[in-house]
Order: C-alpha cells, then structure tokens, then sequence
C-alpha cells in the first residue's frame, strides 16, 4: 500500500514538473481567435500552424486556440489584435474593409472565376500590398487563407434565379458591397456577426444566409434552413493576422517562424478547405433540398449585381479594381 502511494505521489510530481517546465519554456503566448467552430478546415489549419511554431521555436512560444466565437466576433477580435489584447484572428476580407478599405475589392460579386485565379491575385503583388496596408492599422497580414466560394441558404423556397430572392430577409458580413448586392436582387440583407447568425436563423429574424458548404454543414445551418444554391456569387478570403504590438516584440528569428508557418500552413488550409467544400455540398444533398444552377441561371445572378460595380468602383479605387480584374484576365490567359 506505502508503496503504492509513493509511485501515484511521484508521478503527480513528475507531471506538475513536466508542466511547469513546459510552461517556463514559452517566452511568449499567441492567443488566436477565430468564429468558425473546431471542425471546419481554418481550425485545423491553425492546430497545423500551432504545431509548426510551437516546434521550430523550441517551446519558446505557445499558441492557444478558441473556436466559436470564444473571444468575440470578427471585428472584436481584430480590435483586440490592435490593442494587444489578443496576438492572432482570422476574419473574412469583408469585415477588414472598415480597417483597410482596398479590402472591398474582394467582395466584389463574381470577382474570381476559379480558385486558381484567387490564389493568383492574392498571393501576388496587389494582395500582398492590401496585406502590408493592415500595419497602419496595428495588424500584421501574415497569409490569405481560405474561405471560400459563398452559397445562399434560405428556409423559405428555392432559389433558382434572381426572382426568387426578392423579399427574402438575408443576413450578410458586416460590409456594404454585400448589403448592395442583396438589394440589388431585390432581398432585405442584414449585416450580423456570424456568432448571431444561427439564432437569428432559428429564430426568424432572417430567412437566410450565404457562407461556404463546409460552414454552412459543420455549423449545422441545415437544421434551420431547408434550401441551398450554389450561387457562388463571392469567394471569400481569409486574411490570418496577428497584433503588431506583439509581433514587434518578437525577435527576428521568431517572426521568421511565424511567417513561414503562416505560409506553410496556408498551403495546408487550401487544400483542405477545396476537398471539404466539395465532400460537405455532398453531404447537404441529404440534408437539405440544394439547386444546382445550370450556367444560364447563373448568368442571370451575375447579371443582377452588376451594378454593384460601377456603385463601388471608385469607393474601392477604379486603379484597384481594374488590376485585380486585369490579373484574372492575365491568369485565364495561360490556362
Ligand atoms: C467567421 C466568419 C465567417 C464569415 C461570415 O468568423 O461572417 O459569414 O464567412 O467565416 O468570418
């Protein structure tokens, strides 16, 4: 029995040092934000990134992840990054324009034909100059990870033009170029927090929503909406972040090992996020009643918002606009 005791007593020590040593080593603590829960692909993403900075700086920095919301919605976090208060999030481009305004461009409906073009555009010169503008503001932009193509959801009809959108209350981000796009097809959008939106579903207080079909599975949006459209009328960047008041502390080699994770697990969100987009639609066929447009259709919702680019253009900057659309006309050119 004495025996015993003293084995259980030396592995509680053994433990409590284990832990104390491992939380002396971390120098510095990356606490990170996103609102999706922790199944969708940017949370994996990020446990990726965890581990590849955790490692390569030698227990010197320790990244905690919250999911759903745990540390406020998308612009509360991003308030937080610039005040120090919370070291890392990762929003939709929608909710950064209030901070950096050429953000905009990428909520232009339509924008980008193709992942491959989005990748492209963002991982060049006009997406990596948007992401040095965001130092201004507090906030180092690390990566464009991966949201990806928005498919509206309602729990009134289905939708298979332009048509059946008119009167529909959608909840959209928090930004002017979608509430504007929804007007356009004659709905009633309301800009919401995502972290509202479920209830809200719920509830009635919208009929309907657009995100991508991992979210709108993993977050169970099918429990409260009975049809979906693969309209894909935006394709959503996430922009992976972290406070510059504590990036600034971090010494030179450590800020290398946070960028390169940045990239590496950019790499990694990307592909995870194109095959569970298109597994989770497949899974929806047995949730929920889901349209597949056929191309003229969705010529027809092109065509709807197209205003929302001469409203816009010169809001974002006509000089913006048309490089980004001259870098997906140079990219389709070499396919
Ligand atoms: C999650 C949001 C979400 C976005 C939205 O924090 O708000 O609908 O698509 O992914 O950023």
């Amino acid at each position: 029995m004495r025996k015993k005791l003293m084995i259980n007593l030396s592995l509680v020590l053994l433990l409590l040092l284990t832990f104390s040593v491992t939380s002396l080593a971390a120098e510095y603590t990356i606490n990170a934000g996103i609102g999706l829960n922790d199944k969708s692909a940017q949370y994996m993403s990020l446990e990726y990134f965890k581990k590849l900075v955790e490692e390569r700086s030698d227990g010197k920095i320790e990244v905690n992840l919250y999911h759903s919301s745990q540390l406020g919605d998308d612009r509360e976090m991003m308030e937080a990054l610039q005040m120090g208060t919370q070291q890392m999030t990762c929003p939709s481009t929608a909710p950064i324009a209030p901070f950096v305004n050429g953000f905009k461009v990428f909520d232009l409906p339509f924008l980008f034909p193709t992942h491959e073009a989005a990748d492209y555009v963002l991982d060049g010169p006009v997406g990596q100059n948007l992401l040095k503008q965001l130092e201004d503001e507090g906030l180092v932009g690390l990566a464009y990870w991966e949201n990806g193509y928005r498919q509206l959801t309602n729990s009134k009809r289905p939708v298979e033009s332009p048509e059946d959108v008119k009167g529909l209350k959608v909840r959209t981000m928090e930004n002017p170029m979608h509430l504007a796009a929804w007007k356009e097809m004659g709905a009633n959008p309301t800009p919401m927090a995502f972290g509202e939106l479920f209830s809200a579903m719920q509830q009635g207080v919208v009929d309907g929503q657009e995100n991508p079909w991992g979210t709108i599975y993993l977050q169970n949006f099918f429990e409260v909406q009975d049809y979906t459209t693969d309209t894909g009328h935006v394709y959503s960047p996430f922009v992976l972040m972290m406070s510059k008041q504590f990036y600034d502390k971090l010494p030179t080699d450590l800020q290398q090992v946070v960028k390169v994770a940045a990239i590496e697990a950019k790499h990694h969100n990307r592909k995870t996020n194109r095959a569970m987009n298109a597994e989770y639609l497949n899974k929806l066929k047995d949730v929920m009643e889901v349209t597949i447009l056929t191309p003229e259709q969705k010529a027809e919702f092109q065509k709807a918002v197209q205003p929302v680019y001469d409203q816009f253009k010169d809001e974002i900057g006509a000089e913006l606009v048309e490089s980004v659309q001259q870098q997906v006309e140079e990219f389709q050119a070499q396919q």
